[in-house]
């Protein structure tokens, strides 16, 4: 596995660790940055983990008490590990972490394309084959010959199952069913991590999600997109991260190419989140032209404007 005899003898040499999620954290960044922490933990190292938001409520289950700081000072640590991160912008702590990388080592585990992140890592541990930053995690562990139970087991499924959108996209690759496998019979529980993933939506979310669907729109191109105002947010009652899922939803539309949602935020600008299923369309381009980033199949960006202007015109 690329550069994991160098992670391990930086583990080997450092006690304080921070693991860093990247921002409006996903199921993802945090059952690899859990899974990680756990196995450092065991090995006796002080281990803090940070985010910028708050995790989500839909993840609890995850975290379960586990404190994840939202700030950090850059003198209490040896060593960084920034997890599934795409971008150092997207740690939440772009400044501070480029200027830790010029005096501690920064590891940088991830399986988006090369970003600016890459650029000030220490190391890097990047496979962009990886259906969900969990699968280098998995590598990586299994390198360190970690005891993984059904607590690891757990985290890294439920990494792979949200990156995947329940093995459904088509990021799912052999690789990566085969460690869905071997984690399940380490107990790893999909049970746990399904029904919290589709049971969790509460009915406020449930409106949003039928005010977006009511106004999908496919093009002549076969863009399927749809929009939420925070009028609709505010309206339903819902949290703005109950808007997460939409846009793969309504990407399993036939003769979809790309599926676009756009999201008003309380800070006067339009996330824009694409998605796409086919082989031959590279959604993290039309991203990238708009200053954002991210997968082929899975990709984002922010514009600085309103609903109002852009979409509706
Ligand atoms: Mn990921």
């Amino acid at each position: 596995m690329l550069n994991a005899k160098k992670a391990k003898e930086l583990f080997e040499k450092n006690q304080k660790i921070l693991v860093v999620l990247h921002q409006f954290p996903d199921g993802d960044t945090i059952s690899s940055s859990l899974a990680l922490s756990v196995y450092l933990k065991r090995q006796g190292k002080k281990v803090d983990l940070a985010v910028k938001e708050e995790i989500p409520e839909v993840f609890h289950f995850l975290t379960n008490g586990i404190k994840i700081r939202d700030d950090f000072l850059l003198g209490d640590y040896d060593l960084i590990i920034a997890v599934d991160c795409g971008d150092a912008q997207r740690t939440g702590f772009p400044a501070r972490l480029e200027q830790i990388s010029r005096i501690k080592p920064l590891i940088n585990i991830d399986h988006h394309l090369k970003n600016s992140l890459h650029k000030i890592a220490t190391l890097n541990m990047i496979d962009t084959e990886a259906s969900a930053a969990a699968e280098i995690v998995w590598d990586l562990l299994n390198y360190l010959e970690a005891e993984i139970d059904s607590k690891i087991a757990t985290y890294i499924l439920a990494g792979i199952y949200y990156d995947t959108g329940g093995f459904q996209h088509a990021n799912v690759t052999a690789k990566t069913l085969k460690i869905a496998s071997q984690c399940l019979r380490r107990g790893g529980r999909i049970g746990l991590i399904s029904k919290n993933n589709i049971t969790s939506k509460s009915p406020s979310g449930l409106k949003l999600w039928g005010i977006a669907l009511n106004r999908v729109r496919i093009n002549a191109n076969g863009i399927v997109s749809t929009y939420i105002t925070l009028n609709d947010i505010k309206k339903s009652g819902a949290k703005s991260d109950d808007t997460s899922g939409i846009v793969n939803l309504i990407n399993t539309i036939p003769n979809s190419k790309i599926a676009i949602l756009f999201v008003e935020t309380p800070d006067g600008t339009i996330k824009t989140s694409l998605r796409t299923e086919r082989n031959d369309i590279d959604v993290s381009v039309l991203a990238r032209l708009f200053g954002g980033g991210g997968h082929k199949k899975a990709a984002g960006f922010t514009l600085e404007s309103n609903l109002k202007s852009k979409i509706m015109a």
